[in-house]
């Protein structure tokens, strides 16, 4: 099921679920070499959210503010590969929603528990606003909001849950979003908690 939320936005229900398995088993892998940790804002406020990173640039946020690492300045090391589970699945959602050819560098990891949100905010620390985003959702169902290109615009609701895709390019890539709460039961295999993948390409 495609739903166009935007002129160039597509929510693809349940996407993602045909490689739960092996999306759940390479996320396992991947935190295990690079844990879940709180990032700061630039206010210097902690994050409700727990974050991670793979693939060959990582999100990190530093008193200096937000930038992509090739490092996990918590290890020293690179951050791990990015699998192609989640490699294949952006790409071709990218390719379902018009974004033929996009091939990610990074993917973000955002683990929301119960009490977990994301304010309002734009994505603006990739070098190219042409490449599109693509975020998988796992575990709890969220109640995500999306405005305008001004912080003051209206905000809509959509309700992500498991298995659930979202791409967003063109005008809609710079439009003002974030997470409001979780929602409703526990997720059977996840337990209380959501997974956010966010396929990304920072750099180049
Ligand atoms: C709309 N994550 O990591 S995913 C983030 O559910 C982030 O964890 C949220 O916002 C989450 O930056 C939302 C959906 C999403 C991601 C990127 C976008 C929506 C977007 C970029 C531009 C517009
Ligand atoms: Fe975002």
């Amino acid at each position: 099921q495609q739903l166009q939320i935007g002129p160039q936005a597509w929510l693809l229900r349940g996407l993602a679920l045909a490689h739960e398995a092996e999306l759940l088993a390479d996320l396992a892998t991947v935190l295990q070499q690079a844990p879940l940790r709180h990032m700061v804002t630039r206010g210097g406020r902690r994050m409700s959210v727990q974050t991670s990173s793979c693939g060959a640039w990582g999100w990190t946020s530093s008193p200096n503010g937000y930038a992509y690492s090739a490092v996990d300045p918590q290890s020293g090391l690179p951050w791990p590969a990015m699998p192609d589970s989640m490699r294949q699945l952006g790409t071709m959602a990218a390719q379902a929603a018009g974004f033929a050819g996009f091939a990610p560098d990074s993917c973000l990891i955002n683990q929301y528990l119960p009490e977990s949100k994301m304010g309002l905010h734009q994505d603006r620390d990739e070098s190219d606003f042409t490449q599109p985003i693509v975020s998988v959702s796992l575990g709890m169902s969220a109640l995500f909001m999306w405005g305008g290109l001004a912080r003051s615009d209206k905000v809509q609701t959509v309700h992500l849950h498991h298995g659930d895709v979202v791409v967003w390019g063109g005008q809609d890539r710079l439009r003002f979003h974030g997470v409001r709460r979780l929602l409703g039961p526990a997720h059977p295999q996840l337990g209380p908690r959501r997974i956010n993948l966010t396929l990304r390409r920072a750099r180049g």
